[in-house]
């Protein structure tokens, strides 16, 4: 008999070793996450000549560039206000509730600084779309998600990656097919040129097409919960029969 509780005491122990252990592995398994790239569907740069507060001019489609730029013609050039426009497809699957963090990535490639700026800036808006570039999108500036800050001139060139604000992105992704995103340049502070969803990734990192980058929460896997869930009757089991021993003593 006291043999017997030996073993019984024995294997609770290693029982309750065995479900701290589940636990911890239910744990690691809760905060996994999932990375999904998304490249822009559409793309586009819009201009609002003279800088009237109305883009009349879609740049050419198939070019290979983003340019964000805005000046009020006091340097001596007309008037003008250029955004990139993107819009990147939603797979139906993704759930808003899950969205952990989101990033947006691009490829710096040219810039225009005028004097004395040490720095360049362009704010990211974002925004529902819906497939299609219109003029409207050029001006869906309600919800600023995130800003690209770079070092003027060639020094600032290449790839970035921009953290967006979680909960507006979180909120633009619910009910929508497309994830909208407009670039804006203050006035007279230069202009900042990006790849396009036409230019490819370069194997030295400096070239590349704009990504959205969302990062998901994974439910736990089903395999770990059963384990935790069989680790933990076995220990309720083991502790009913202890107490039934004890209670013959
Ligand atoms: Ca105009
Ligand atoms: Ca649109």
């Amino acid at each position: 008999m006291i043999n017997n509780r030996r073993h019984l005491y024995s294997s609770t122990a290693t029982l309750s070793i065995l479900l701290i252990s589940c636990w911890s592995l239910g744990a690691r398994s809760l905060t996994a996450s999932s990375i999904v790239d998304i490249k822009p569907a559409i793309d586009q740069e819009l201009q609002d000549n003279h800088m009237d507060g109305t883009f009349d001019e879609f740049i050419i489609v198939t070019n290979s560039i983003l340019q964000t730029t805005a000046f009020d013609g006091s340097h001596g050039v007309v008037p003008v206000d250029r955004r990139g426009i993107m819009e990147f497809n939603l797979a139906p699957t993704l759930s808003a509730a899950q969205l952990q963090s989101a990033s947006f990535i691009c490829y710096v490639e040219g810039t225009s600084t005028p004097p004395g700026l040490t720095q360049l800036s362009i704010d990211l808006f974002g925004y529902q779309g819906d497939g299609q570039i219109t003029v409207g999108d050029a001006i869906a500036t309600n919800a600023k998600i995130g800003q690209l800050t770079i070092t003027a001139g060639f020094p600032g060139f290449g790839k970035h990656e921009v953290p967006l604000d979680t909960a507006l992105v979180a909120g633009l992704l619910q009910n929508s097919n497309y994830f909208g995103i407009v670039t804006t340049m203050a006035v007279n502070q230069g202009g900042i040129v990006i790849g396009s969803r036409e230019r490819s990734l370069n194997q030295q990192g400096t070239a590349g097409p704009p990504t959205l980058r969302l990062v998901f929460a994974v439910p736990e896997p089903a395999s770990a919960g059963i384990v935790v869930g069989l680790g933990f009757v076995s220990c309720v089991a083991v502790s009913g029969r202890r107490r039934r021993i004890e209670s013959r003593r």
